[in-house]
């Protein structure tokens, strides 16, 4: 059977409404900066996925990489694991990362869903994997905000899909007002919640090793990113010296670098996104990787994706959901019991509703 060859790449770019939006330590964002890409195919299959540009001021430069690359891949056989070594391969000279690296995971990823979609296999059975729920904790709230709007927050989130884990944001000026939102939460939570909490990159090291250590008693499951994403010794200071584990993994760009933050003891716990490990291909490299070394695997936004991917990865964790792309999905992802559900479409399962991203889209 030969592959599907590519004849057209679209790229457009929406704002689409978030239900709470994100105020981090690290920054607000205002809406969901997305840009939804269709790669279309001489079979009659067209493979989707979105990228998240972070801020809308990066939405034209990302369509246009998008649109640098299509003479590139037209024309080309989607055999993803070769399309992407062979587009990585003549950027060698420039380098990988940034709007680039997020175009080319871009690419990967309808890649894969076209190459799932050929096979009539959803992209986790593609993968290798079963279509067993996933376990996932809601991500849609508790950011920087008032302490005394978080335990009420904490049960609608809970509510919304009998989820059983949580994650918060700290990181205030005041690790006061960081203490009193932890214990207004976790005095809401059941024991058997599992709360999670994101210092998204805002401490230095010895904030970070104060703060842990003051909060070590306070029923944390994890203390994600508490200092720059690319200090892996401070990192590794941080969590030898802590016993709540440490989460890191969302800005890791490659498996060659996630090996290097594996090198240097950085993490318990490394939680890898889709959109910046080099998509679909990259994933596959960083979950045998975390296989080699025994460590727990969760997955960092773009749950549509990552559901399939932690079914195929062998130390499956964590499922980080968010709504986001939910506005511009026709059949957004499904949570039942707290845990994701793998959908039987083929491929990766994302659907557009194309009158929403009329509404939603720019330019
Ligand atoms: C995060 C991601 C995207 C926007 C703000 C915060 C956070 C997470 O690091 O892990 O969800
Ligand atoms: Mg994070």
């Amino acid at each position: 059977m030969s592959s599907p060859r590519i004849t057209a790449l679209h790229a457009r770019a929406v704002r689409a409404p978030f239900n709470r939006p994100p105020v981090s330590a690290s920054g607000a964002i205002e809406a969901a900066a997305l840009v939804l890409i269709d790669l279309e195919t001489d079979a009659g299959l067209t493979g989707r996925c979105y990228l998240f540009a972070f801020s809308e001021a990066m939405l034209k430069a990302t369509v246009t990489c998008l649109e640098g690359l299509a003479p590139l891949v037209v024309g080309q056989a989607v055999e993803p694991f070769a399309l992407d070594r062979s587009l990585r391969q003549r950027f060698r000279l420039l380098d990988c990362h940034g709007i680039l690296g997020q175009a080319l995971a871009g690419l990967d990823m309808a890649a894969w869903d076209i190459h799932a979609q050929a096979a009539n296999l959803p992209l986790a059975l593609m993968l290798g994997a079963d279509a067993r729920p996933i376990p996932a904790y809601n991500s849609c709230g508790l950011w920087v905000q008032a302490p005394d709007t978080l335990a009420d927050e904490a049960t609608a989130l809970l509510d919304d899909g009998r989820f059983q884990a949580l994650k918060m944001r700290i990181g205030r000026a005041d690790f006061n007002a960081d203490l009193a939102a932890v214990r207004a939460v976790r005095e809401r939570l059941d024991d058997s919640v599992l709360l999670m909490s994101d210092f998204n990159q805002s401490l230095t090291v010895n904030e970070a090793l104060a703060r842990g250590r003051a909060l070590e008693d306070e029923g944390l499951y994890w203390i994600e990113e508490p200092v720059r994403h690319d200090d892996f010794d401070g990192c590794a200071r941080i969590s030898t010296a802590l016993s709540t584990p440490v989460q890191i993994g969302e800005n890791l760009r490659s498996a060659a670098e996630m090996q290097q933050a594996i090198a240097a003891h950085a993490a318990s716990f490394y939680m890898p996104d889709v959109q910046r490990i080099g998509g679909v291909s990259g994933w596959m490299k960083a979950a045998t990787l975390a296989e080699v070394h025994s460590l727990d695997l969760s997955s960092h936004l773009f749950p549509e994706i990552s559901v399939h991917l932690l079914a195929a990865s062998p130390t499956c964790h964590w499922l980080e959901y968010v709504d986001w792309a939910n506005p511009i999905l026709a059949e957004p992802l499904v949570i039942e019991n707290g845990h994701a559900l793998i959908p039987a479409r083929p491929g990766n399962g994302i659907t557009w509703d194309e009158a929403a991203i009329a509404r939603y889209a720019l330019g």
